[in-house]
């Protein structure tokens, strides 16, 4: 055996994914996973998307693909980002023309069957049961459609060490498309999970998909899930617990 503890750690290997336009690589542990907008009023009947005149069925699809990507995420420790497209009860960071424009059924901060819309605190704000955040994960609340707009965002990527992205979420061609490429310019490399994501236009989600690869990944990379999947290391083993302390029962004196 070896007394020599000057000896380096052998280099991590990086993880590579099969992706388009050509292979996505970052070093274990610094991509975090940001999860966009999975929340009731946009995946729900009678939230913000439903009231715009939405099929809101279709985001459905991502919910199943976006908890597989989280639960490879929690299960290696890596860092997560959840978002909510919302505003302060008052609307004060909500701009009128976000409010008024277009005619829909109901506007932001509106009465609906899950509460006021795209209000903080109310259940239709809430992220959906099947992607809920656990305690430590981050939560971003987003006023706009970009992700970095207004929030913490960048200061908490920052604290996280991480240099790399992997995208899920809704819709694709709003405000995952919009914080892409927010995050393409701020440096970030960013990878689009193309099952867990989801659009009202399944012919948007296409185009954006198509945008973001463009032009030697213009934007970012997109793969599928089970490129994704299969590209990452195994978990490292849970430790596992002290064994807990055996009874011994105490000598007799004098023995
Ligand atoms: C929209 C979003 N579509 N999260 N928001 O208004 O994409």
């Amino acid at each position: 055996m070896s007394d020599d503890h000057t000896a380096t750690a052998p280099p991590t290997a990086l993880v590579t994914i099969a992706a388009r336009p050509f292979a996505f690589t970052f070093p274990p542990g610094r991509a975090a996973l940001v999860i966009i907008d999975m929340q009731r009023d946009f995946i729900e009947p009678g939230g913000f998307g439903a009231s715009l005149g939405n099929d809101v069925s279709r985001l459905e699809a991502a919910v199943a693909p976006t908890r597989a990507l989280l639960d490879a995420w929690r299960a290696r420790g890596w860092p997560v980002v959840h978002t909510r497209e919302s505003h302060a009860p008052d609307l004060s960071d909500c701009p009128p023309a976000k409010r008024t424009r277009g005619n829909p059924r109901l506007r932001i901060g509106d009465h609906g069957p899950m509460g006021r819309l795209l209000v903080r605190g109310e259940p239709g704000c809430d992220i959906v049961p099947a992607l809920a955040p656990l305690p430590g994960e981050v939560v971003i609340d987003k006023p706009g459609k970009g992700a970095f707009h207004a929030t913490p965002l960048q200061g908490r990527l920052t604290a996280f060490d991480v240099s790399h992205l992997v995208f899920a979420g809704v819709t694709t061609e709003v405000c995952v498309q919009t914080t892409m490429r927010e995050a393409n310019d701020r440096g970030y490399d960013s990878l689009l999970v193309e099952e867990a994501t989801a659009s009202y236009f399944p012919h948007f989600k296409d185009s954006a998909i198509e945008m973001i690869v463009a032009q030697g990944g213009i934007v970012g990379w997109a793969a599928p899930l089970a490129a994704v999947l299969r590209a990452l290391p195994e978990p490292a083993p849970a430790t596992a617990p002290p064994p807990p302390p055996t009874n011994v029962a105490p000598s007799p004196p004098g023995r």
